[in-house]
Parts: C-alpha cells; sequence; structure tokens
C-alpha cells in the first residue's frame, strides 16, 4: 500500500494539469456535508482511476512494444483463438534434411492484412527457445551444431499485437557430417566358440566371457573360458522366450528378450534371477551400458537408454551416417565412451558418438571367419565384447565356430 500512495503522490507531482484542477476546486463555494462525503469516498477511486492512466501513458511511452515473456503469455493464452493463419513459413519446408554443422535458416513472412501487427515472433528447436524477432525479417539460423543427428522438431510462434499466437510446427532430419572411414584392426587369437550358441548377447568380465544366446526352447545365459569356449556355468531360460542382448553392471546381468518385452536381472555369480521386468519397447535386441544407464536396441537405427531398476526409457538416439539412417543396428558394446555395434545381416560394426548419434567410424570384418569354417547352419555375424585391460575385441557370430580377439592400434 505504501508503494501504491507514493506513486500516485508521484504520478499527481507529474501531472500539473490535475493539480489546477484540485485548487480549483478547493476555492468554489462551500459543499454540503452529504456531498462532502461522497467527495471524499470518491477521492480513492479518483486516486486509482489516475493511477492506471499514469501507468498507462508511461508504459505507452516506452516506445519498444516489447513485453515481458511471462505477462505476455499469460494474455496469450486467454485470448488465443484457434485457426489464426497470418504467417507462413518459407523455410525450411517440413521433413527437410540438413548436414549435421549446416546452418538451418528458418524463414516466416506475413500473409494477412486483416490480423494485427505482429509483436515478435519466436524460433525453438528441440524444446529450446534459441531466438526473438521483433522486426521484419523474421528469420532466424539455427546452428546445426551441437544437436542431435535425426528427427530435430523445430517450433516458431507468431504474437500479434492483442495477445494472439500462432503456431507452426515442423521437422528437420539432421545428418551426419562425417563419412565413416574403415578402421584398421589386427586379430590377434582365435578361440573356439560353441558352435549350438545363437549368440545374441556377448560381455566380458573378470577373465570370462558372457553369453546370452536366442531362439525358442533353446536359450540360455552362459559363462566360458575363453581359451577353451567351454561353459563354467550355462542356465536355460523359459521355453517360451527368446534370449537377446546381455550386459553386466554392478555385479548383475541384465538380458533382454525378443518380443516378450520382458527383462531378467540376475546376479552374476549365482545366474539366481533377482528380478523379471517388463519394457515398453516392442522388441528387444542389443543392450549395453555406460555404468549409469541401460543402453538398448531395438533393430531400428534408434538407440534407447534405460534406467536399470524399472527398464525405463530414460531417452534414445538415433543413428545416421552422412547417407541418411543406419538401420538393423543389433548387439551392441559400450567402449570407451563410443557404442559399438554390429548391423544385422552384415559383417560389418558401427562405432557411434552416443552424444550426437553420428557414426564415426566403421570395423569392416567381411570374410573374417575363413571359407572352412562356414557351415551349412550358419547365421549371421553377432556379438561384441570389450575387455578393458587387455584393450581387445572379442567378436563371434550365431552358429560360429570361432571368437575373434582383436586389437584396434588407432584412435577411435
Ligand atoms: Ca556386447
Amino acid at each position: 500500500m505504501r508503494s501504491i500512495n507514493h506513486l500516485i503522490a508521484g504520478s499527481v507531482r507529474a501531472v500539473p494539469q490535475a493539480c489546477r484542477v484540485m485548487h480549483r476546486v478547493s476555492r468554489l463555494p462551500a459543499i454540503p456535508a452529504a456531498r462532502a462525503r461522497t467527495i471524499r469516498s470518491a477521492r480513492p477511486i479518483f486516486r486509482i482511476c489516475l493511477l492506471i492512466v499514469v501507468l498507462q501513458v508511461l508504459v505507452a511511452g516506452c516506445g519498444k512494444k516489447v513485453q515481458p515473456e511471462a505477462e505476455r503469455k499469460i494474455q496469450g493464452s486467454s485470448a488465443r483463438l484457434p485457426g489464426i493463419s497470418g504467417t507462413r513459413v518459407l523455410s525450411p519446408a517440413n521433413n527437410q534434411h540438413f548436414t549435421f554443422g549446416n546452418r538451418i535458416l528458418a524463414q516466416l513472412e506475413r500473409i494477412s492484412d486483416t490480423l494485427p501487427e505482429i509483436d515478435s515472433v519466436e524460433f525453438y528447436i528441440d524444446g529450446a527457445r534459441l531466438h526473438a524477432c521483433f522486426e521484419e525479417p523474421y528469420e532466424f539460423a539455427f546452428p546445426g551444431g551441437g544437436l542431435k543427428v535425426g528427427t530435430r522438431p523445430i517450433r516458431i510462434i507468431t504474437w500479434y499485437a492483442d495477445g494472439r499466437k500462432e503456431y507452426h510446427n515442423l521437422n528437420i532430419i539432421l545428418w551426419s557430417d562425417i563419412v565413416p572411414g574403415n578402421l584398421p584392426y589386427r586379430i590377434e587369437n582365435t578361440w573356439p566358440h560353441d558352435i549350438h550358441a545363437y549368440t545374441q548377447g556377448l560381455s566380458y568380465e573378470d577373465g570370462y566371457l558372457y553369453e546370452g544366446t536366442g531362439r525358442l526352447t533353446r536359450s540360455s545365459l552362459r559363462k566360458t573360458e575363453i581359451r577353451t569356449g567351454e561353459p563354467v556355468r550355462i542356465m536355460n531360460l523359459p521355453d517360451d522366450v527368446f534370449g537377446e542382448g546381455i550386459t553386466i553392471l554392478d555385479d548383475k546381468i541384465f538380458q533382454l528378450t525378443y518380443k516378450s518385452q520382458v527383462g531378467f536381472v540376475y546376479e552374476k555369480e549365482s545366474f539366481k534371477r533377482i528380478r523379471k521386468v517388463y519394457y515398453q519397447n516392442k522388441e528387444g535386441w542389443g543392450l549395453t551400458h555406460d555404468g549409469q544407464n541401460l543402453i538398448m536396441s531395438d533393430g531400428s537405427h534408434r538407440i534407447y537408454y534405460m534406467d536399470p531398476e524399472y527398464f525405463t526409457e530414460v531417452r534414445q538416439i538415433e543413428v545416421y551416417n552422412d547417407k541418411g539412417p543406419v538401420s538393423r543396428l543389433n548387439e551392441l558394446e559400450y567402449i570407451e565412451g563410443r557404442i559399438f555395434a554390429n548391423i544385422y545381416g552384415e559383417e560389418e560394426i558401427v562405432i557411434i558418438d552416443p552424444e550426437s548419434g553420428r557414426v564415426t567410424g566403421k570395423l569392416n570384418m567381411k570374410g573374417i571367419l575363413p571359407k572352412d569354417d562356414r557351415h551349412s547352419r550358419l547365421d549371421v555375424f553377432n556379438g561384441i565384447a570389450w575387455n578393458p585391460d587387455k584393450r581387445v575385441l572379442y567378436v563371434t557370430g550365431k552358429y560360429w565356430p570361432k571368437l575373434f580377439e582383436i586389437s584396434l592400434p588407432g584412435e577411435f
């Protein structure tokens, strides 16, 4: 209240004409008591009206019609009408593709003369407000770097002077700027692998290889000696589930299933099942972790991060190279800040930057299994495990008789 009175007093001082009117009133003949009470009671109302007028004058005198964002949004949401069509997007086109790192020019033009003038135009990408224009041209160049590749949502909001707003929502597709080259590798050793193991998941820990195998009635979880390929522990899964990717985190083994939308968590030492978890993805394929979250593939070009407790999706990335999306991502391995992924049906591993989703390199493993080892039931290349002590990879395939120990001499 003190501040209102202070403002009113200040307003009166600032408006000499009002002072003169009040002074003239005081020299008029005596006013009847009842009317005087009415005038006295009307004074606060008069003061408030005066304050409003003064404030309006002050606001109008600011020149620029920019209102604080919070205030403008309150007005806009209360006054918003559907179906406003006063502007159109000149660029980008919906689903237009751009290359990572290149700027993405968004342009808007006014097409209606009947709507009020435009107060401002805001530009959003991935839900973040990056820019606002208060005068023509209504355009902004989004930086194409620092984003994730794949589908990125853009929203352009036009605010009209009367508080109404108009939305334009569209997507752009960001492709990678990297042409992934083949990285050099060397086969250090070749070890035996169970020819009856339909390899779906492969992990290494403390000198042993852990393997999850698939197919209905024949799925298993096993721990094997690397040099002999012999299992030291094996546990069969229920007949009605098709085992998929596995990973080991905090002395627990996590295992996916193909289409049952069920994950299993076991004690690493005993293979005792700790819990069974239901997840949202329709299909489970590869599995790894970054020390915090499980990282899962489902045969698409997407990779999902999930919390290890409930397998709830935390975030996802899309995987792109310079030619577009890289799909059929299968067995995974998180290695020193990169995700290595088998491509289903190919003897190839792609290396993915998990921050952006770009493929940064490849391992071409075509023909790694000699002709003499290829038998009639042989299935696809699958399975990547990383030994951090020796800094070597173990790779194999479904029903493959060999496991390969591979070193990577270069950076990846
Ligand atoms: Ca793996």
